[in-house]
């Protein structure tokens, strides 16, 4: 495949410094700064989304579910919190990650990913220094396949930022909820707890739309998918950036996330084991 047809180049051409694309990473920037996410809409052409819509159904199969109860922090339950304390709020998740090495090379996921000026666009918009790729050959491109359910509750990310591409949506529900910066100072407990139980005026709303490509900063901002309804699922494809070179998951967390775990992450795991008994 080729990048060029997958990607909209009149709208952000990624692989050609110029104004154009200068303009395309300022926008971005400029939502960053504001509230910590930007929607670059039609970032895919329709025969980007077409084809990624037929990708995603080629390997949804092969997702693998897990179902976790969750609070926000994704910390464990503490008794000696008040019983609506946020820490203590807890709800019904559940996952299904395509693994990375279900999609080929040539495959447009991976073609997009590769694309000349991709990752640099990525890291341009995003101002970051520490910028490369997760080298987790279970994670560093994979698809989010949510069925009808809950979606994704209520949370703050563990990483800075996550760079997703919408596929498909759900027939309805699914919209990306967030409350901006909403512990940008302290935790915030109280405004963290209206969130949760619904009255708060401080949370934001979009509908992602087949082809947008979302830069978010999540650690931040509470945030969450809004419950899935009715038959078609919901695809997303997430490519993730770490801070440091040649990163990849724990055995454990491979495992829980993607259902297995490869040699590497043992022999990284054990590696970190010699180098502690130095
Ligand atoms: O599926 C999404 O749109 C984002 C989910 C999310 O918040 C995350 O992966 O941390
Ligand atoms: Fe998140």
């Amino acid at each position: 495949m080729k990048y060029w047809r997958l990607i909209n180049l009149d709208r952000y051409p990624i692989d050609a410094a110029g104004v154009s694309r200068d303009e395309a990473v300022i926008a971005a920037r400029k939502e960053l700064a504001k509230d910590g996410c930007a929607v670059l809409k039609g970032f895919l052409s329709e025969e980007g989304i077409s084809a990624m819509v037929a990708e995603a159904e080629t390997v949804a199969e092969r997702a693998h579910r897990s179902f976790t109860r969750t609070n926000p922090y994704f910390t464990e339950d503490d008794p000696l919190l008040p019983k609506d304390h946020p820490k203590r709020q807890f709800f019904d998740r559940s996952n299904a990650f395509v693994p990375a090495d279900n999609f080929t090379a040539d495959g447009p996921l991976r073609t997009i990913y590769n694309a000349p000026g991709f990752d640099w666009f990525v890291r341009d918009c995003l101002q970051e220094e520490n910028f490369h790729r997760y080298a987790d050959p279970l994670a560093d491109v994979i698809i989010n396949a949510a069925e009808e359910g809950p979606g994704f509750p209520w949370h703050f990310d563990t990483n800075n930022f996550t760079v997703t591409i919408a596929i498909q949506n759900a027939e309805a529900g699914g919209a990306f909820e967030y409350a901006p910066n909403i512990r940008a100072g302290d935790e915030n407990f109280d405004d963290v707890s209206n969130v949760l139980n619904g009255t708060s005026d401080k949370v934001k709303s979009i509908n992602l739309e087949p082809g947008d490509l979302q830069l978010f900063r999540g650690r931040y901002s509470l945030h969450r998918v809004a419950p899935l309804k009715g038959k078609r699922p919901r695809y997303v494809a997430i490519v993730s950036y770490v801070e440091e070179p040649g990163m990849v998951a724990t055995p454990e967390r491979a495992r829980q996330l993607y259902g297995r775990a490869l040699p590497i992450h043992y022999e990284r795991a054990g590696l970190r084991a010699d180098a502690l008994i130095d």
